[in-house]
């Protein structure tokens, strides 16, 4: 049966609607839609094939992946065709790879199937082809057969080797692998960019696939890239092993960086758990990343396997729910934070996206918002990435209705009325009201009472929204002075709750000096400040003595946090309100300073710590560094002395192999300890 009309009118849309968002993705390094939308379209494109092959173009975006190389960079065939991977978007569909891979070996293995498993990296594809241990070409995917020739911007990546080390390494070896911009790198380098007016990255892969394609190697030497190999092309005068995993290993040897992440597993359910354990540590990657892939770890199988069209039949992406999707702004409304922020939140059209239904996003402040353009009626990209924030991080202008409206800052404050305010060309624009706004301290409460902070179980958002409409509490001091039949009477309230809530009020008394900094809220005092402020003055009354200049002395402590805790401290009513604290209870231990005996055998000396330790915690053990003079901090970078590392050791470990940082074990830290 011949296709319908419609069904032909249908297929040459998608046709050139993905036609146009592969150039805008590709040559524009300016997608367009999410990722999702794509693959969705790409699905019902490649379906309406299926079913009416005689359809079948060889120009149709199926066909083919990528792009034609970009005006001002020389094209590249590649001896081996550079394979794309099929997606599994669910259980099931994995499960049907599963089934496929195992019939189709049939009776050649006996045993469940071994897979190689890795994050699937959201970056560039690239290839790096060494001869005689020599970087002579990066080149990147392309169409799988000919791709760009960006060796000299690849040059520019210090995790790619200009000469691999060891030796024995093939004549003539090709790699495969993914250029990608680390997500701290990617945070600074739009911070940066926002700052100075520049066009911030939409997300890190933009930014990895951007930052390959500029004319003028400089500027990709400026953006801060790395490369995880997953894969070899062609290889000529040498022997691999025969099988995936341990080819990666090999590869280590000779310089070139994998994903510490990957791991062997077996059968479906190693797959399963492999996925569930990378979804789960997710948002603490140091990367971007879309899903994992599993590969059919002996090469020899991998060969009968074979592949169809532009992907191989040993492999897949298991892909992670899309953390982009489009949506409709209905409208803009304006909330009020702790420190009097007024930040515009965009209300959505409600959408499944990161895992949940999202309803609003932050627009974080007016700056940000003009920047993106976003009106009311307006489609745009939301994106909720882990637990952070959903965010609207592109409006698609071209599919703005008429009439969509602007929207503009309110003059006076949504919560209190007082004055709206912008303070020395700051982004944000804040509330002029301070604790005479319910919002502010509404908020100001929920940090007070936060787990980080003094940890008040049972003290929730409701609950001090009530108390501060009745006026009951105005500061966290007000805290301290609640009754039970004061606590039973509130909505949601029984006798028994508010007995329980009352005990965990008086057990919260009971704190440390540094949650009690924290739950202050001074504004730039986050949590590690606070430990440091903590540690550094050891009590109250010097810190509330201690200059800006002296406070500058104290880690993490610039000229800016400097002036916001000397400013907290010159208030009165915040004085006042740190004794009514005091004097209703709250106590901490108070200790001797310890950034001024900071001088010890391993002053100077910057320490990493990851992993569990056999014998002591991670605590215990900076604890003891402290104490010998040494520092420590939270990430590995060409300043730290040592990475003491544990059993479960991530990418730190990797990380600090890769800049030749000595690694301690916590026998070898002890030995440093009491050798010194
Ligand atoms: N981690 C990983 N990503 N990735 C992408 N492995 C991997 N393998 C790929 C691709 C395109 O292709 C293989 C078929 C070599």
């Amino acid at each position: 049966m011949s296709a319908s009309a419609a069904t032909k009118k249908r297929i040459t849309a998608l046709r050139d609607q993905l036609r146009q968002f592969n150039h805008q993705y590709h040559a524009l390094d300016e997608p367009s839609i999410p990722d999702a939308e794509y693959d969705r379209l790409m699905r019902e494109l490649q379906q309406l094939e299926v079913e009416n092959p005689e359809l079948i173009d060889p120009y149709s975006p199926t066909q083919r992946v990528g792009a034609e190389p970009a005006d001002g960079f020389k094209s590249v065939k590649h001896d081996v065709r550079m394979l794309s991977l099929d997606n599994a978007f669910s259980e099931e569909e994995l499960e049907n790879f599963h089934r496929r891979v195992t019939e189709r070996l049939g009776f050649e293995v006996s045993e469940p199937i071994e897979y190689a498993a890795e994050p699937k990296l959201d970056g560039a594809a690239v290839s790096l082809l060494y001869e005689n241990g020599r970087l002579v070409r990066a080149a990147t995917r392309g169409d799988g057969s000919t791709g760009e020739d960006i060796t000299h911007n690849v040059r520019t990546i210090s995790a790619v080797p200009l000469e691999l080390i060891g030796g024995d390494y093939p004549r003539v070896l090709e790699v495969r692998g993914e250029v990608f911009m680390p997500l701290k790198g990617f945070d600074a380098y739009n911070a940066k960019a926002r700052s100075s007016g520049e066009k911030a990255f939409v997300n890190p892969r933009n930014a990895a696939a951007g930052s390959l394609r500029q004319l003028d190697p400089k500027l990709t030497a400026e953006r801060p890239l790395d490369m995880y190999v997953y894969a070899v092309g062609r290889v000529d005068g040498g022997e691999l092993p025969d099988r995936q995993s341990e080819i990666l290993t090999r590869i280590q040897t000779w310089g070139l960086k994998i994903c510490p992440e990957r791991e062997s597993v077996v059968g479906i359910a190693g797959c399963l758990a492999f996925y569930a354990s990378i979804g789960s540590r997710r948002a603490e990657l140091a990367y971007d990343i879309d899903g994992v892939v599993y590969k059919v770890d002996r090469t020899d199988l991998q060969k009968k396997l074979g592949f169809v069209s532009r992907a191989p039949r040993w492999a897949i992406a298991h892909k992670f729910p899309a953390q982009e999707e489009l949506t409709v702004v209905r409208g803009v409304e304006f909330q009020v934070g702790r420190t009097g922020a007024v930040t515009p939140v965009a209300r959505l059209e409600p959408v499944f996206v990161g895992g949940v239904t999202v309803s609003n996003a932050t627009l974080h402040n007016m700056d940000e918002l003009h920047r993106k353009d976003v009106r009311v009626g307006d489609t745009v990209i939301v994106r909720r990435a882990g637990d952070v924030i959903p965010e609207v991080v592109k409006t698609l202008v071209d599919r703005r209705p008429k009439g969509a409206r602007k929207v503009k800052i309110p003059k006076n404050c949504p919560v209190c009325g007082s004055e709206v305010v912008r303070e020395n060309d700051e982004a944000v624009a804040r509330c002029s009201g301070g604790l005479v706004c319910p919002a502010q301290r509404a908020e100001a409460l929920k940090h007070f009472v936060s787990r980080r902070a003094l940890d008040i179980d049972g003290l929730g958002s409701k609950i001090i929204e009530q108390l501060v409409n009745i006026d009951r509490v105005k500061t966290p001091a007000d805290l301290f002075g609640l009754s039970r039949d004061e606590l039973a009477a509130l909505d949601r309230m029984g006798t028994k709750s508010a007995g329980n809530l009352l005990a965990a009020i008086e057990r919260s008394k009971n704190t440390t000096f540094s949650r009690f900094l924290y739950a202050l809220g001074i504004r730039e005092v986050g949590e590690a400040t606070a430990a440091s402020l903590a540690s550094h003055y050891g009590a109250l009354n010097p810190l509330l003595g201690a200059s800006e200049d002296d406070l500058q002395q104290v880690d993490d402590v610039g000229p800016i946090v400097a002036s916001r805790i000397r400013t907290f401290f010159d208030s009165e009513d915040k004085v006042a309100m740190v004794n009514t604290l005091i004097d209703s209870g709250v106590r901490w231990e108070e200790a001797a300073p310890a950034a001024k005996s900071a001088i010890g055998p391993l002053t100077g000396k910057i320490f990493v710590l990851t992993g569990t330790l056999p014998s002591m915690s991670r605590d215990e053990a900076k604890q003891q560094i402290l104490a010998a003079g040494g520092k420590v901090t939270g990430s590995v970078s060409k300043k730290t002395h040592y990475l003491v590392y544990g059993d479960k050791a991530g990418s730190k470990l990797t990380t600090a192999q890769n800049l030749d940082i000595p690694t301690l074990d916590e026998a070898g830290l002890k030995k440093l300890l009491v050798d010194q």
